[in-house]
């Protein structure tokens, strides 16, 4: 698992669907390292990208490219202040897959992107766009990838409405994409109370959840689904969830 440390810029992130309210730096530190101790309980090797305390949102990795068992894509993300991030991810990964890229005009975060197996739903928000959603489906469909644009509705990225659990389940906020797209799929939904419980990290057949949705929670223990709960408060002020914090290579 690549990881990166919270910058003390983090109370200036990017914004979109929350109000600014104030971030304590050292508590979303703690936090963030009790979410790295999980990844090494799940059986992750940690490995941290060199911190870039000038760059707000560097901790949120997952945006920064997309890997596969075949290559890794870096992403051009849609926020101007975030493409600062990419250099050292890419200097991580250069060892470990070949490189393909998502270039401008096409824009595309990693948050957008789903993977189901060989299948990748792709965001279509306010950060991916058309042309990046075109030029992903260029390198993947050779690979044997689909490549499917779906809604953003509401939120920031479409791993915010729905994540992949497990098999063929999937965890979704239907008011935040369109459920018609996943019909192929199992669909567990979030508690009406927890709009924003659908980010949970797959990593083999284990799931990593933030603490701050027990409701949903409780419904995918009674499906026999165990977690490995985090604390996930102080970054999901900066619009952060649990898969934006890691890029996961095997
Ligand atoms: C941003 O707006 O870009 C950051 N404040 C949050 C990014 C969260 N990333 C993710 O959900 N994949």
């Amino acid at each position: 698992a690549l990881t990166r440390d919270v910058s003390e810029a983090i109370v200036h992130c990017e914004l979109t669907h929350h109000e600014r309210v104030p971030i304590d730096v050292s508590r979303a530190r703690t936090q963030h390292l009790a979410y790295e101790d999980v990844l090494r309980a799940v059986g992750c090797t940690l490995e941290r990208v060199p911190a870039a305390l000038e760059l707000p949102d560097a901790v949120f990795i997952e945006d920064t490219a997309l890997v596969f068992d075949e290559i890794a894509v870096m992403t051009h993300p849609g926020a101007e202040s975030r493409r600062s991030e990419l250099p050292p991810v890419e200097h991580a990964l250069a060892s470990r897959r070949t490189l393909a890229r998502i270039d401008p005009p096409g824009t595309l975060d990693g948050g957008d992107v789903l993977v189901v197996d060989r299948h990748v739903f792709v965001g279509r928000s306010s950060r991916t766009n058309d042309i990046g959603i075109e030029q992903l489906r260029t390198i993947l469909s050779p690979l044997g990838y689909t490549v499917d644009a779906v809604p953003v509705l509401d939120c920031l990225h479409l791993k915010s409405a729905v994540t992949a659990i497990g098999g063929q389940t999937l965890l979704i906020n239907r008011a935040w994409t369109r459920a018609a797209a996943f019909r192929a799929y199992d669909l567990v939904d979030v508690h009406p109370f927890e709009p924003a419980a659908a980010n949970a990290l797959r990593i083999g057949d284990q799931l990593i959840y933030p603490a701050e949705f027990p409701r949903t929670a409780e419904r995918l223990d009674r499906r026999g689904i165990k977690l490995h709960s985090v604390p996930a408060s102080e970054l999901a002020k900066a619009e952060g969830g649990v898969t934006c914090c890691s890029l996961i290579v095997w």
